[in-house]
């Protein structure tokens, strides 16, 4: 049987105390565990900033990329080994700043991966600049006068570049998160986690009790449908006073990406074998490319 302390791994986070990404780490490792998958099961893709140093923290195949560019490298892995559960972290700079022309495409392609975005509204790593889901105002190195920018809104702009799977979840609940990581490890492609996580040291506005007085499940509005796009469309406007999180839309009526590329048919690219070519071919092979 597989359990989280199957994805220990033995490095230490450098994490400060009572960051959120704590609740991100156990929510990731108990939904992988309560899934049955074995570690070499699964890959985690990440970029650069504090959310991206998941991968180093856990038990599974990782691989760390450049900032902005977890997704492209995660299709990428989709595309050889179909078979792995691919999951990419991001953060709100790194996925939805230098990334974010990636998702609408992830979305839009419906490629099987998961993409859980660490959304603490500021640059961490960098030590606390806004960041592009910062409120308007925000004060911070970068804008010590305010934030001109109004923030985007991420689940909408998924949405609307056709993603077949959207939520939000709230990092300290991390038993609900990790409900929502398990229906998306198992939706039929591309499915974004947003999750508000908050930054203890560099966010002093969304802080654990800002969300907690706030986030309240999607499934108590009155008319909730997370299978009709308009209404996770609207839904997904509500912020302020009330912040719905959950599962706001679902479908699984759009053929994954990986399911349609011909040369897949025949099973994981990655796992074929590989021709033996003989001696003069691979000399010719080697003249011809040098
Ligand atoms: C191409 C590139 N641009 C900028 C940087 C500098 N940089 C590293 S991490 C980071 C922002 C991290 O913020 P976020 O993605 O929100 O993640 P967090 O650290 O908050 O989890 C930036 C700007 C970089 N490493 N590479
Ligand atoms: S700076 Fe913020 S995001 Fe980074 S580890 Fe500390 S609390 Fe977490």
């Amino acid at each position: 049987m597989v359990t989280v302390k199957d994805y220990q791994s033995p490095v230490t986070p450098t994490w400060c105390p009572g960051c959120g990404n704590f609740g991100i780490h156990q929510a990731v490792k108990m939904a992988l565990a309560e899934l049955g998958l074995e570690p070499h099961q699964v890959m985690l893709v990440s970029g650069i900033g504090q959310s991206s140093k998941l991968p180093d923290y856990t038990h599974a195949n990782g691989f760390m990329t450049l900032h902005g560019r977890a997704i492209p490298c995660a299709t990428g892995v989709k595309l050889v080994r179909p078979d792995l559960k691919v999951i990419v972290h991001s953060g709100d700079g790194d996925g939805y700043g230098e990334g974010m022309g990636h998702m609408v495409h992830a979305a839009r392609r419906n490629i099987g991966i998961v993409h859980i975005a660490h959304n603490n509204q500021i640059y961490g790593l960098t030590k606390g600049q806004y960041s592009p889901t910062s409120a308007q105002g925000t004060r911070s190195s970068t804008s010590p006068e305010g934030a001109i920018d109004r923030p985007v809104n991420p689940l909408l702009i998924a949405l609307a570049a056709g993603a077949t799977f959207v939520a939000r979840a709230f990092s300290k609940n991390s038993r609900e998160l990790a409900d929502i990581i398990k229906a998306a490890v198992q939706h039929r492609g591309y499915a974004l986690i947003d999750v508000l996580q908050p930054c203890v040291t560099f966010n002093r506005v969304n802080t654990y009790e800002w969300y907690g007085e706030r986030v309240y499940p999607v499934s108590q509005e009155p008319d909730y449908n997370p299978s009709d796009l308009n209404w996770a469309m609207r839904t997904a406007q509500i912020w302020g006073d009330r912040i719905p999180v959950g599962i706001l839309y679902q479908t699984e009526d759009v053929p994954a990406y990986e399911e349609q590329v011909p040369a897949l048919k025949a099973g994981p690219v990655g796992l074929r074998p590989i021709r033996p070519i003989s001696a003069d071919k691979a000399q010719a092979l080697k003249a011809a490319y040098l």
